[in-house]
């Protein structure tokens, strides 16, 4: 057996606490929601029965409003190892914030790779309600702009927690007193390597505001200093869920419904250019809802649109990802940041690393635009990038050396599906 894939498979043993799979032992004891599909991708290879469960256990969570919360907390594990924990939340057993539905193709893959196996038959047809339902809950509730995009009111949500898009709507948050919380996150990471202080005292603060009005997405209008953000990368991944949620009808027997879920991925993609696409930059830009602005920064989430196969401003766009600001092809992975950039660092979290789950979504982009000699590079620079870090959780884009947790599962998870 390949060394790398034998030690990929141990992370994931590791990891996995009887239903799903925690992304880190250390760090984040629990289970996370984009973090448990992009894991699925990976455990479809190994053990199908156990990628079908990871993605049961999490919509076993699901909200009667259809959200899929982004943390499902593991009863065995001490409420003070991560913070905020369920005493936070006051939602039982799961936070109340959401990630990037990335689901729906992890169903689909993880029931491709395994059609018959025990347990395989009524997979589809479990999930597919709920998968309805939780896009459902995106393109209504969350269509705060009106404009058929899901927005953020977290930057949690985004999975990119203090990329530096966040910066503009963010400042209008005020930071409650760090002196209230305590940061478990640094007994695990390096504070160079983690959000800042100031950061974290934003997120508490609309959480905690989020919470407080019950996490009704009505009454978030109204709260002020409120967050509330369509992301390109969130949007992205909406769109092509919903492609693949048309898959699983057709394999369910159901093209009515089929159609119907094509129909709403090109509306959100119809809708994703005509908002959040600057051709000027050719780049895709988030906006501030409650400014109407767009925000300036190029980001990763930006690039995630290449994901779509109908993107005809696709050309532009590996232009942008191949130019000066992400020197894909040069440099090791993804950077999460514009390279440019004054404030750009190899090191923090999501302000520049390059993260293994954004360069395996990119990579799937590269083969649909016929970028078939950057996508190959790109999966033997991520397996390597990988392999050489532990399996790293983001990685220096210029040295490849690796930064925050290690045993990551979702590094673990992707590179096996690299390899296969
Ligand atoms: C907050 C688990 C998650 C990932 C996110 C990543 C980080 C959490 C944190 O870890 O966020 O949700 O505590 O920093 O930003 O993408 O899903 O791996």
């Amino acid at each position: 057996m390949d060394v790398t894939w034998g030690s990929a498979e141990a992370v994931l043993a590791d990891n996995w606490i009887g239903a799903s799979t925690v992304p880190s032992r250390g760090l984040y004891p629990h289970q996370w929601s984009w973090d448990s599909a992009f894991i699925a991708f990976g455990l479809r290879h190994l053990a199908p029965e156990r990628a079908r469960r990871e993605l049961v256990t999490l919509f076993s969570a699901q909200w009667r409003d259809g959200r899929v919360p982004h943390i499902l907390f593991n009863p065995d594990t001490p409420p003070e190892a991560y913070f905020p924990g369920p005493a936070f939340w006051r939602a039982g057993r799961t936070s109340g914030l959401i990630q990037p539905p990335v689901h729906a193709r992890a169903v689909l893959a993880v029931h491709r790779a395994d059609p018959a196996g025990s347990g395989a038959e009524t997979f589809l047809a479990t999930l597919y309600p709920k998968l309805k339902a939780w896009h459902g809950y995106l393109r209504t509730y969350r269509d705060a702009g009106g404009r058929g995009l899901a927005s953020i009111v977290h930057p949690w949500e985004s999975g990119m927690d203090n990329s530096p898009a966040w910066d503009g709507p963010l400042s209008r948050v005020t930071p409650v007193d760090p002196a209230g919380f305590v940061r478990r996150d640094l007994e695990h990471g390096h504070a160079a390597d983690r959000p800042s202080d100031e950061d974290y005292g934003r997120y508490v603060r609309l959480a905690s505001a989020y919470r407080d009005c019950g996490y009704l997405d009505e009454r978030w209008a109204d709260v002020d200093g409120g967050f509330t953000v369509e992301d390109p990368g969130l949007n992205a991944l909406l769109a092509d869920a919903e492609l693949a949620l048309a898959e699983i009808a057709d394999v369910l027997g159901l093209p009515a419904a089929a159609a119907t879920h094509r129909e709403s991925a090109a509306r959100v993609a119809k809708a994703l250019q005509e908002t959040l696409w600057d051709s000027a930059s050719g780049f895709f830009f988030a906006r501030d809802v409650r400014t109407g602005e767009r925000t300036r920064e190029y980001t990763c989430a930006g690039l995630l649109p290449l994901v779509l196969p109908d993107l005809a401003v696709a050309p532009a766009l590996v232009a942008t990802a191949t130019g000066p600001r992400f020197r894909l092809g040069e440099v090791h992975g993804v950077p999460s940041y514009d390279l440019t950039a004054a404030d750009f660092d190899p090191g923090r979290y999501w302000r520049g690393p390059s993260w293994f789950n954004v360069g395996w979504l990119v990579r799937r982009g590269l083969l649909h635009h016929g970028e078939h000699a950057l996508a190959a590079w790109l999966r033997d620079d991520l397996v390597e990038t990988a392999t050489g870090t532990g399996f790293a959780e983001y990685a220096d884009p210029f040295t490849g050396t690796g930064h925050g947790a290690r045993s990551f599962g979702w590094t673990a998870a992707l590179t096996v599906d690299l390899m296969s």
